[in-house]
């Protein structure tokens, strides 16, 4: 499963220059053969002519991969020029736009949206068969609130398969496929509501974990309605080959983010809602909190054993505190007090601590992860805990023993010594080292390979909540701000780069390096499930009502100039992009049926719909894909029924 990455032929080598494609729509304009031909051979062509421009390149001087400690910003190429490649992709959750963005860094050129829980038209997301029937089975609702973007990992190490996130407003998951850069699987959590966090659990990501923070009655089917202690909220493992539940647990509390060990054993969540209470007021009434450990092996044997009760077909394992199964030596899960309603946790790279984040607290605790094994207390497992500032909500990592925390109140980065947080006084800002004013109030925080063992210590995303004055105004929904640090130099401290505006509203990012992920950039039809069709495959087919439609679309037209079919009929239209060309994509847009089906070099999709209004319709394509885009486009005729 796992792929193999050769570091010296990413993406670069799959770019073409401007130069060549102004070149080929020259030549399209002149003759519109030519367009047909397909666009790799035009490539070759106009290279043997000597037309070659400027071939995408990584940024000058940008990687800093083989240095040693820091590096000065002077060294290091913050500008990515036009033409050239980012070093890193980052991933960043769309919030309840239901979307993830995908940046380059440094640059912070938005290079791609991925629609996961709303329809998308531009990509053809929720209009062909597949994703309409993906996004009905997963609930049917039209969107979704994405916070936390966590990419699978092999050995603590990205592996570019799969990019998880979470859906807090109804209690999902989903999953994109990184090879294509789009959403292939979506589950609902049957027993989960308002699913916060997604972590998987590491070094492998054995599973993917869905955070339940909303506490519900179980099964929330109408009893206990206004009995808030009998209300749950679970940890939901999912199969992230198969993305169907494996079994959830019970907590008391709730719970809010969560991040994993790096040796299979433990995963770190963080409640806010100890006191299990319905309103503010008294989700604040508490000095402590926790942080649950959930000791993953253990949890695997009680299922094993038969030690749950099945809940909507999931085994619900009991982790809450009088639980038997937290009885004995070995707990299933251990609760950790902290302060007051803590936020962000995350593992540190080398997989020794747990930090949680304090919010209403202005320290961070440290978790000794060894220790949780030894103590009888498990106050006594919380080995720091550094006065940073107010509002502390995330933490993540460099590769110098550093971490980095938002201070929302403060609006500031602070930077501090884990190991020195570890030697000095609880409360003391001596492990402090660096902080940054950001613009403004900042949520996450992330850095490039933070949540990997290998984390590389160059930059920071400070995903800011509030923009303020930093961009022209556009009425009074403001962009947050995304903005871009160099973290890389100790000796000059973290340094601003770049500001940029971001549609709300995202919570998290993930922010990997190119060699981590090998997208395809033409699809392969051995990776679909539809049959492609080819030119000598077009047909109509009509059988009880039912037409069936094949055909392809290549530049400059579809497999049929016409399709005639009877009002009342069921159309199922099967559409093969045939180019191999990379690029070229198309679309099948049949506005007055309220479709428009995309597809890209390679691609099969299918959309069926019912042929009830009679006329004449206009199918075209909306990709503009070559000279005489205009006139790729086809008839719909809908014949009326005759009585
Ligand atoms: S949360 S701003 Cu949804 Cu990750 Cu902390
Ligand atoms: Cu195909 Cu426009
Ligand atoms: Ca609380």
């Amino acid at each position: 499963m796992t792929q193999t990455h050769d570091s010296d032929d990413g993406p670069t080598d799959t770019t073409h220059s401007t130069d060549v494609d102004l070149e080929i729509d020259a030549a399209s304009e002149r003759d519109p053969l030519f367009a047909r031909i397909p666009r790799r051979d035009f490539m070759k062509a106009g290279m043997a002519a000597g037309a070659v421009g400027a071939m995408g390149s990584l940024a000058g001087c940008t990687s800093i991969l083989d240095r040693d400690g820091s590096v000065s910003i002077d060294d290091v190429d913050t500008d990515v020029a036009p033409g050239e490649l980012d070093e890193y992709y980052a991933f960043l959750s769309g919030g309840h736009s239901g979307e993830v963005r995908v940046y380059g860094v440094p640059s912070m050129r938005q290079l791609m949206r991925i629609p996961v829980f709303s329809k998308e038209s531009a990509r053809g997301y929720g209009y062909d068969d597949e994703t309409r029937e993906m996004l009905e089975e997963s609930g049917g609702y039209t969107w979704g609130d994405v916070h936390h973007p966590r990419v699978s990992q092999t050995d603590n190490e990205y592996d570019g398969r799969w990019l998880f996130v979470n859906d807090k407003a109804n209690g999902r998951l989903a999953r994109i496929d990184l090879t294509y850069f789009e959403t292939d699987a979506i589950v609902d959590l049957p027993n989960q509501q308002g699913t916060h966090g997604a972590c998987a659990l590491m070094p492998d990501t054995k599973y993917i974990f869905g955070v339940g923070e909303f506490r519900v009655p179980l099964p929330n089917d109408g009893r206990n309605l206004d009995d808030p202690e009998e209300y749950t909220s679970v940890l939901s493992a999912v199969d992230p080959e198969t993305m169907n539940p494996v079994f959830d647990v019970l907590v008391d509390g709730n719970m809010d983010n969560a991040d994993s060990g790096k040796d299979g054993r433990w995963f770190f969540g963080t409640c806010y809602n100890s006191e299990e209470a319905v309103t503010e007021s008294e989700m604040t009434r508490s000095d402590t909190d926790y942080v649950q450990a959930f000791d993953i092996p253990a949890i695997e044997d009680a299922v094993e054993n038969g030690d749950y009760e099945e809940i909507d077909g999931v085994p619900v394992v009991d982790g809450t505190k009088d639980s038997s199964l937290n009885g004995g030596d070995s707990p299933i899960v251990h609760y950790i007090d902290v302060p007051s309603n803590p936020h962000g946790v995350t593992v540190t790279p080398d997989g020794s601590y747990a930090i949680a984040s304090g919010k209403l607290d202005n320290t961070c605790s440290v978790i000794d992860i060894a220790r949780l094994d030894e103590v009888d207390d498990l106050t006594d497992a919380i080995v720091g805990q550094p006065e940073l500032g107010m509002g502390p909500l995330h933490t993540r990592y460099d590769d110098r023993g550093h971490a980095y925390t938002s201070l929302f109140i403060d609006s500031q980065v602070v930077k501090w010594d884990i190991e020195r947080a570890v030697d000095s006084e609880p409360g003391s800002d001596e492990a402090v080292v660096d902080r940054i004013d950001v613009h403004y109030s900042p949520g996450h925080l992330n850095t490039s390979q933070s949540y990997t063992a290998d984390p590389r210590g160059d930059w920071l995303i400070s995903l800011n909540k509030h923009s303020m004055d930093r961009f022209l105004p556009v009425g009074p929904t403001f962009p947050v701000n995304d903005q871009l640090i160099y973290i890389g130099d100790d000796e000059e401290g973290m340094q601003l780069v770049k500001d940029t505006p971001g549609h709300p509203e995202p919570h998290d990012a993930t922010i990997v390096h190119r060699d981590n992920i090998e997208p395809e950039t033409v699809y392969d039809p051995d990776d679909l499930e539809l049959d492609q069709i080819g030119l000598d495959e077009t047909g109509i087919e009509r059988e009880d009502g039912r037409v069936h439609v094949k055909m392809y679309n290549q530049r400059n037209h579809f497999g049929h100039d016409t399709v005639t079919v009877e009002e009342g009929d069921e159309v199922t239209i099967t559409t093969t992009n045939i180019e191999s060309a990379e690029n070229i994509v198309h679309s099948l847009a049949i506005p007055q049926y309220d479709i428009n089906v995309k597809t890209a070099p390679q691609e099969t999709r299918e959309v069926t719909f019912t042929a009830d209004k009679p006329g004449v319709y206009w199918m075209y394509c909306a990709y503009f894909c070559s000279a005489l885009h205009l006139e790729m486009r086809s008839r719909l005729l809908v014949e009326p029924k005759e009585d």
